[in-house]
């Protein structure tokens, strides 16, 4: 593929954006496919890019209903860690911590991950006595994590009043030096052009309206533009979307969807090089390269599809940061956003086969899928590939909550839901 040198680019700075190369094709569907993903977010475009160069299946198309990555990937806050309590989530986290590792090599795109680290901070013993507990399972799992006392905590992160004397004091925190952030819209467009490359349609504004069945079995969707697109194997990873698309397929998933709002400031000098949440009193932030502070709490209690936030959520995520440092309440906030999350009752995702045959679903990622992304499109890819799931999936079927085989992260989770 064409790459531009410098004189390039500033050449096309000055051609008022014209003739810029495009990044992937735009194509007429086939009539059939061997696998139909459903949802061109991070998640959908790392299964199928991981579908072409891992498993050479190639005959893929992608369909999503706007444009791809304007879900929530590109509305979320981009923290990425792995530091989670139980093994299952543990070990899936850190795979995907793993392929971030090595992402923008392997797209040949930077995805600007940087490993800044992340600390949850503790305000009360209880908080501490949960920290070292996830810290030392973190630990068993050969995950990286460290207990911090209030000191630590203030000599990284000297702008947090860390005084013992406020409302929630800091005690501690604890700290994974691997964690960090990463440019979302870059992980969409960096699997987007992989995938392409590879002979992946991907199809966009185009909206699947339904599924078409055979004998209980899936074979093909519906769509709004192109009528029934046929395919042997359908996956799902429509995000809030989820719960919609399972009742077009006639069964219900054990999701809620609720708006997740964040908000950034305008730009200031840096002022914290790492990432900074506390579940206690429930908000987050971190600091761009451009200089704004990006910043977010939990999801809005009601459920519902509006990309947009509410006053009251906004105000609790506001009177957290200026908690933490009270000096932030002098910067002016420049805008702020919504997306849509799936919520599942264990804060943990739903990677599995479903009541109907070849349709599969990825969702349930709630308010942490985007650390997420590559693990997640690694393992459902392998999933699709050999019609039988990942062992690193299989605990997160969706039929765990019939069992009763919950993996409960709402302690790791960080924001609430
Ligand atoms: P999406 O990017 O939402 O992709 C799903 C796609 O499906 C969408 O593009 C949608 O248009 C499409 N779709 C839906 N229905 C249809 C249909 N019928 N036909 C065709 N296409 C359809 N996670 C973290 O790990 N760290 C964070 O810091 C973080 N912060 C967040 C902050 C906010 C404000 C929000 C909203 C989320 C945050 N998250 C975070 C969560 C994270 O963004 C998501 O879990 C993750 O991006 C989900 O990726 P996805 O590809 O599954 O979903
Ligand atoms: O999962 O780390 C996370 C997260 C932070 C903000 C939203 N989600």
């Amino acid at each position: 593929m064409e790459r531009y040198s410098g004189f390039g680019l500033l050449k096309h700075s000055l051609g008022y954006h014209e003739n810029w190369q495009r990044l992937w094709r735009n194509p007429q569907p086939k009539k059939k496919y061997d696998v139909i993903i459903v949802g061109g977010g991070g998640h959908g475009l790392a299964t199928a890019y991981y579908l072409a160069k891992e498993h050479g299946i190639t005959n893929i198309a992608v369909i999503e209903k706007g444009y791809l990555g304007g879900g929530n990937t590109a509305r979320n806050t981009t923290i990425v860690r792995s530091n989670y309590l139980w093994d299952e989530a543990a070990h899936l986290f850190e795979h995907a911590l793993k392929l971030w590792e090595g992402l923008s090599q392997d797209l040949n795109y930077n995805v600007m991950f940087s490993q800044r680290g992340c600390m949850n901070v503790g305000h009360t013993l209880q908080d501490m006595r949960d920290i070292e507990r996830r810290v030392n399972a973190n630990r068993l799992n050969g995950i990286d994590g460290e207990v911090l006392d209030a000191q630590q905590v203030k000599e990284i992160v000297p702008a947090m009043d860390c005084s013992q004397n406020r409302r929630y004091p800091v005690m501690g925190a604890s700290w994974q030096p691997r964690a960090g952030v990463a440019r979302h819209d870059a992980v969409a467009w960096g699997y987007a052009r992989g995938a392409d490359a590879m002979g992946v349609d991907l199809l966009q504004q185009t909206e699947v309206t339904g599924f078409e069945m055979e004998d209980g079995a899936v074979v093909g969707v519906k769509t709004n533009r192109h009528g029934v697109i046929r395919a042997d194997r359908v996956g799902c990873v429509t995000a809030g979307h989820s719960g919609v698309m399972a009742n077009m397929a006639g069964f219900e998933l054990p999701v809620e969807s609720h708006p997740l709002q964040a908000l950034v400031s305008e730009p200031i000098k840096p002022v914290i090089d790492t990432v900074v949440m506390s579940n206690h009193v429930h908000g987050y932030v971190s600091q761009s390269d451009k200089g704004d502070l990006v910043i977010g709490a939990g999801i809005d209690g009601y459920t519902g599809y509006g990309q947009r936030g509410s006053y009251p959520t906004i105000e609790h995520t506001i009177q957290a940061i200026v908690e933490m440092f009270p000096s932030f309440s002098r910067v002016r906030m420049n805008r702020q956003w919504g997306g849509i999350v799936d919520t599942t009752n264990d804060a943990s995702p739903i990677i599995s086969k479903t009541p109907v045959e070849n349709l599969f679903f990825n969702c349930g990622w709630g308010t942490g899928g985007f650390k997420a992304t590559p693990g997640s499109g690694h393992v459902f890819a392998a999933s699709l590939a050999k019609g039988e799931m990942h062992e690193l999936a299989k605990p997160f079927s969706m039929f765990r909550f019939h069992d009763g085989a919950l993996v409960d992260e709402h302690g790791a989770a960080g924001v609430a839901h």
